[in-house]
């Protein structure tokens, strides 16, 4: 039976590269998307989201809006990353399927108490405010989370939006403070792994050689996302950070990691949403996340571009 998830995004062309690749996986059935508020607002996150479902033809998915703020601060977003739209580079129609009408904290609530305790899996892609709000106003659906596979936080590789903070934790740190402590069994994609899962000019010529729009539009939005990161970190190739969510579901093997204690900053102005991982176990906290720092670059983008090949 296919693992059933429910990815909470804030779509940014890597969350859409995420997305497609569990749709393309007949292993993962996606019961639905949550939009938050993190590269970019959350109208524009939960009309990406649904531009994204389009462009793979699985209008079938649902979408629902989400959190529009952090849950005690004032939203920063990412367009300098992104782009303004959040999904620049491939020139997508504007999406044509509604949204729904619940809220994605209700959807998460209602999905969560209605299926078997530990069958479903919370894949946040950006901020944490959604599954905060969700485990804040239901705490009996926590005990049933199967898992929570995560995009976020940093440690050897320290900060993207500040040089303490990786951007999904920075925005809304006492979010990650509360989910990071909730007892859920917990896979954190950090930076240390995400960065070195870069799309190679060779690698990005395989996703246009598909030849499908898929392809196409993948290719795209990486040369997009590619600029801003050759500027910042002159590396060869853009990280593909949140399609390690995916990538981690269906193929745990490529990834390696410790199982530690992380604790999230929320006081500091100065180291504001840091992880700080126990990397190296001096603390006597006890383990709260397998913290991932490793990953099969070559076997991730394989499996990238061989599923994509689906849709
Ligand atoms: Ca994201």
């Amino acid at each position: 039976m296919a693992r059933r998830i429910i990815i909470d995004t804030d779509p940014g062309q890597d969350d859409a590269i995420a997305i497609l690749l569990a749709l393309a996986s007949p292993e993962l059935e996606v019961l639905g998307l949550t939009a938050v508020a993190g590269n970019v607002p959350l109208a524009l996150t939960s009309r990406n989201a649904r531009m994204v479902l389009e462009l793979a033809g699985r209008t079938d998915v649902p979408v629902y809006a989400g959190c529009d703020a952090p849950l005690s601060r004032p939203l920063v977003t990412a367009e300098h990353v992104h782009g303004k739209t959040g999904l620049d580079g491939p020139v997508l129609p504007e999406p044509q399927m509604a949204l729904q009408e619940a809220h994605a904290v209700d959807f998460i609530i209602e999905t969560l108490r209605r299926e078997p305790a530990g069958s479903v899996t919370l894949c946040p892609l950006g901020p944490l405010t959604n599954i905060a709000t969700a485990f804040r106003r239901a705490p009996d659906i926590i005990s049933r989370v199967q898992e929570i596979v995560l995009m976020g936080g940093a440690y050897f590789e320290v900060g993207n939006i500040s040089p303490a903070a990786e951007f999904n934790i920075f925005v809304d740190p006492e979010a990650a403070a509360e989910v990071f402590g909730a007892g859920v069994p917990l896979v954190v994609m950090p930076l240390d792994v995400t960065h070195k899962a870069l799309v190679t000019p060779t690698r990005n010529e395989a996703f246009r050689a598909l030849g499908s729009k898929v392809g196409t539009a993948v290719a795209e939005m990486t040369d997009f996302f590619e600029r801003f990161d050759l500027e910042k970190y002159g590396s060869n190739g853009a990280p593909l950070h949140d399609p390690c969510v995916t990538a981690y579901l269906l193929a745990p093997g490529i990834f390696s990691g410790r199982h530690i204690n992380v604790e999230i900053e929320t006081n500091s102005e100065l180291t504001r949403g840091m992880t700080v991982a126990d990397w190296w176990r001096v603390s006597d906290r006890a383990p709260n996340a397998t913290f991932i720092g490793d990953l099969d670059a070559d076997a991730f983008f394989t499996l990238l571009t061989e599923r994509l090949a689906n849709l």
